[in-house]
């Protein structure tokens, strides 16, 4: 595709980024750094045409940078103490396996480790401060064991279900996670093309690297979408997104009440903490504070302000699409909610990239169930509430966990960019794949034929609230967040 050569000097002060970074591009093809963390109207839309300039001509362009976002060298020669306690040296030689190797949603994110580009790894795997609540997802799933029943003719098994009336094979949706071009040049769009393949759900991000229409375009006919939405500032524009979401189909809207503000997540930071322009900031030469990353200069436009008093509106805007809450964290609000005439909730933590210590979604699941009951919810007679819990989620079996505590389904994030990142469209459909042959075995050996019978006595929760054991996925994927001065690769 043709580069083309764009006049933003009176946009310096303006850029959420700092004027340094595009200085530092200045004369420059700057095209990988800016893909992944602009939409791609962002010029189109902003831009006025005279400062368009035309097209790149071709061998003036000077070298490459040296500083590039990718890939990561394959030879990382750090040796790294891990969470699990265990000295563990990266190989000298990574060789890549190929995707008949790939077993299990682990092997992607072990691959995606020492495969994406640091910028990339770092950006998707932190977590917000000490990253517990990170970690705490995940080995929540650990503490509920299955109580299987036998002998109960599991010839055949039917793990398909609905969410909102739309059919989905499995229990589970691609949630929404920003800036995919960090981790495949094709972006977010592989997710859609596998999604397509697996009649599954995607869940479109606000801050995705291609476009709305991108996503909705690289759709099969009838292929559902819902859209994760961060509410701006300027309503306007958010009812601008609403209208054309529902306008090109889309089917819910989940609105993201979990980030008034971004959290903290030092690995993302301290990459971001390189190079010129930080070093510029650090001089006090540039008034952002660019180390704390694209995603907090991109995230400006989210309005801390929203309230409960705002969803009428946003309920109205939305014409009919559903309207769910993303990143509620307790039962009032999950009744709140109900009450605010919300058609569900996802309980979640943004996947502890947020408030570290706010609790495992899944271990919210009874609580909240409950205190919707009382309230008189999600019964035969209430208006249809769904809950949805999303986090640290790798397995079917953790799927099926949340479903037999209440959950309608279950959102994946990380392990879909994992695959996408490593192995394109084929390693996300691979993914599914994986979790569907999960699900088909699982199925047969806790004795439900179809997704009705997974219900609450199939599941032992008696330790839910108790300690933390030590985690295999930790053990062999988790980065430990280094000390200044310490480069992880
Ligand atoms: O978790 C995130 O990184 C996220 O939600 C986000 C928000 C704004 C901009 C980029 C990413």
């Amino acid at each position: 595709m043709a580069r083309h050569v764009y006049d933003v000097t009176d946009f310096l002060d303006e850029h959420p980024g700092g004027a340094d970074i595009i200085l530092k591009y200045a004369g420059k093809d700057a095209t990988e750094e800016y893909e992944p963390i602009h939409p791609p109207d962002a010029i189109k839309d902003n831009l006025d045409p005279s400062k368009h300039l035309g097209p790149v001509i071709p061998g003036t362009l000077p070298k490459p940078q040296t500083i590039s976002p990718s890939p990561a060298p394959a030879a990382v020669q750090v040796p790294q103490k891990r969470a699990g306690g265990t000295n563990d040296t990266l190989p000298e030689e990574y060789v890549k396996p190929s995707l008949e190797e790939i077993l299990s949603l682990h092997d992607f994110e072990a691959v995606a480790r020492r495969t994406m580009s640091r910028r990339g790894w770092n950006y998707y795997s932190s977590g917000a401060d000490d990253e517990i609540t990170m970690r705490e997802n995940h080995n929540a799933f650990h503490r509920v064991w299955f109580r299987p029943r036998v002998l109960r003719d599991v010839s055949k098994v039917d793990y398909s279900t609905s969410i909102f009336g739309f059919k989905t094979s499995m229990p589970i949706y691609i949630t929404a996670t920003a800036l995919g071009k960090l981790g495949h040049p094709e972006g977010e769009v592989c997710l859609t093309k596998a999604a397509a393949e697996h009649d599954v759900i995607q869940m479109i991000p606000t801050l995705a690297s291609c476009s709305f229409d991108e996503m909705v375009d690289a759709a099969k006919p009838g292929q559902v979408q819902f859209l994760q939405l961060y509410v701006n500032a300027d309503r306007t524009r958010t009812k601008k997104i609403i209208s054309h979401a529902a306008e090109r189909g889309v089917k819910a809207l989940f609105i993201t009440v979990d980030a008034p503000q971004l959290g903290r997540r030092e690995k993302d930071m301290r990459t971001k903490f390189e190079g010129t322009a930080s070093a510029q900031q650090a001089a006090g030469k540039d008034n952002f504070r660019r180390d704390q990353g694209a995603a907090r200069a991109i995230s400006s436009f989210i309005d801390p302000s929203l309230s409960w008093k705002d969803l009428k509106e946003l309920k109205e805007a939305a014409k009919g699409m559903k309207v769910v809450l993303k990143g509620v964290q307790c039962w009032e609000d999950a009744v709140l909610a109900a009450q605010h005439g919300m058609d569900g909730i996802v309980l979640s933590n943004h996947g502890g990239r947020q408030l570290d210590f706010s609790p495992s979604p899944l271990a919210l699941l009874p609580s909240v169930t409950s205190a919707l009951r009382q309230n008189g919810y999600l019964s035969p007679h209430s208006p249809p509430f769904e809950i949805f819990v999303d986090g640290g989620v790798r397995r079917a079996t953790d799927v099926l966990k949340a479903i037999a505590l209440g959950a309608t389904a279950v959102g994946i994030g990380r392990p879909m960019i994992y695959a996408m990142s490593t192995y394109g469209t084929e390693g996300v459909s691979k993914a599914l794949q994986i979790l569907k042959d999960e699900f088909d075995m699982n199925m047969r050996l806790i004795g439900a034929r179809t997704i009705e019978e997974v219900v609450p006595s199939m599941v032992e929760t008696g330790a839910l609230f108790q300690g933390i054991g030590s985690d295999t996925m930790y053990d062999a994927n988790y980065e430990k967040i280094l000390p200044v001065g310490v480069k992880a690769r």
